[in-house]
């Protein structure tokens, strides 16, 4: 059996978007992450809408341990993306089959190699109910309330200051539901260290360190400092990790 692993929202008109088998419609951000990262490969992508508006969209791809969204904007028939105007969606979809190659302000380069299907091939197997009981916990069913973890994640290189001794290193950095951990270089299985966000208190910007584009990330025992490679990307960084921080703190 097939099954979408997005629905299409009502009152869609035919979309010419929809011949695409790796376009996930109304996907969101969230759910287009917990997919590529769960099933997902380096590489893994596709497309979906973009709450920008009716004619945005956005590309979302795996690229190792994070994923990474790019917008598209159709006009007139024309799809604009990346550095890119394609006249037609013949022209924009034929651009995915040479694989294209992706500079994001971090540095690192994506291939988009693998187009993840709308649809994939699932058993119509169910398990049969043995015991249905309920624990009684005096609840109403307005008290359900659905969370999950918020996701959003980004990795790239920074240079640190070492702690006591306060030299500067370049690390790379990944960072991945709470956690933000930094490894010897991107190769390397293992992190030198793993910051935990729920203690982090404030995200910075850094005009204390003889260097530019310097934030620092405040925990109780010790201030990190951390600097990128541009102003842009410094600010991609503090913005999700502040992000994350809101995240945290509305979850207390
Ligand atoms: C080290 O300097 C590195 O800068 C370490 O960074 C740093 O540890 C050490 O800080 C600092 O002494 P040397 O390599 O010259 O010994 P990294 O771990 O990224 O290699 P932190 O705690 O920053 O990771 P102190 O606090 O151990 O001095």
């Amino acid at each position: 059996m097939s099954v979408c692993s997005s629905t299409r929202s009502c009152g869609d008109e035919l979309d010419e978007l929809e011949s695409v088998g790796w376009y996930h419609y109304d996907l969101s951000r969230h759910a287009a992450e917990a997919l590529l990262l769960s099933n997902g490969a380096d590489g893994s992508f596709l497309l979906r809408n973009s709450n920008k508006g009716s004619d945005c969209f956005a590309i979302s791809v795996r690229a190792k341990d994070s994923v990474k969204h790019f917008q598209v904007k159709r006009q007139g028939g024309k799809y604009t993306f990346g550095f890119n105007d394609f006249p037609s969606l013949q022209d924009f979809i034929r651009h995915f089959a040479n694989q294209p190659l992706l500079g994001s302000e971090t540095g690192n380069l994506i291939v988009l190699r693998l187009p993840y299907p709308r649809q994939v091939e699932e058993p119509s197997i169910y398990e049969s109910v043995c015991v249905h009981t309920a624990m009684q916990t005096g609840r109403h069913e307005r008290d359900l309330i659905a969370s999950a973890p918020s996701l959003g994640t980004k990795e790239g290189y920074l240079v640190k200051q070492g702690g006591i001794i306060k030299n500067w290193k370049q690390r790379w950095f990944t960072l991945n539901k709470n956690e933000l951990k930094y490894f010897k270089d991107k190769m390397f299985a293992d992190p030198i260290r793993t910051l935990d966000l729920t203690a982090c208190s404030a995200v910075q910007f850094d005009y204390t360190q003889e260097r530019i584009n310097c934030f620092c990330l405040v925990f109780p025992e010790r201030t990190y400092y951390l600097c990128a490679k541009s102003g842009v990307e410094a600010d991609e960084w503090m913005k999700i990790l502040r992000w994350k921080l809101s995240q945290i703190k509305k979850c207390r």
